[in-house]
């Protein structure tokens, strides 16, 4: 059975076998959590993610793509795109979103990984609502381990901010 649980913290600092990205589809960084994960983790994370975009492209809203992790103390760092919220096409987004979530935990499970933790994808700069994304979330990631049980030990949601935390706490608890 995987253990799913919450905590508060900085991912960047996460000692498990891969930590998810938030980051946009051109892979070169940005703000938030991706930009964290870029200045902890040192420039071969980026130098891997420009050889990925040019081989297969872009990261699409829903997609993932896995490098590894530099100077981090994870393995890997598994880039995803969430979607920009809006407002006008809300169930779109949630679907994107769980991909997000879903595409994630397949390149994982494909690289033997373990342990994995996700920040709160969507949720900042790209303005998801986040009591909406906390349902997301959650429901994508339960109802792929309960269809695999045996794939990963432990999934670990890592807030950073007290809204989050409150709406994953809530839920999980
Ligand atoms: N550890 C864990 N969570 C964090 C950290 C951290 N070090 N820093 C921020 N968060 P965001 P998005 C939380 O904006 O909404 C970037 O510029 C934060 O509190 O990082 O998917 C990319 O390049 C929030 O709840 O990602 C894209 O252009 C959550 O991470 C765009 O932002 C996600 O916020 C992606 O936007």
């Amino acid at each position: 059975m995987t253990r799913v649980r919450v905590v508060r913290g900085d991912i960047t600092t996460f000692e498990v076998d891969a930590i998810v990205n938030a980051a946009n589809s051109s892979l070169m960084g940005g703000g938030g959590v991706d930009g964290a994960i870029h200045r902890a983790g040192g420039s071969s994370i980026v130098a891997e993610c420009r050889e990925i975009v040019a081989e297969h492209g872009e990261c699409a809203p829903g997609d993932a793509v896995i490098t590894g992790a530099g100077l981090l103390p994870s393995r890997f760092v598994i880039h995803t795109v969430g979607p920009v919220w809006t407002g006008t096409r809300p169930d779109d987004d949630d679907v994107t979103l769980a991909s997000c979530y879903t595409t994630s935990l397949d390149l994982a499970a494909a690289n033997g990984v373990g342990t994995i933790a996700f920040p709160n994808i969507g949720t900042g700069v790209y303005r998801f609502p986040k009591a909406r994304a906390t349902g997301v979330a959650i429901g994508a990631v339960s109802e792929w381990v309960a269809a695999r049980p045996d794939a990963i030990d432990k999934v670990t949601f890592v807030c950073f901010d007290d809204e989050n935390l409150r709406q994953y706490e809530s839920r999980l608890s």
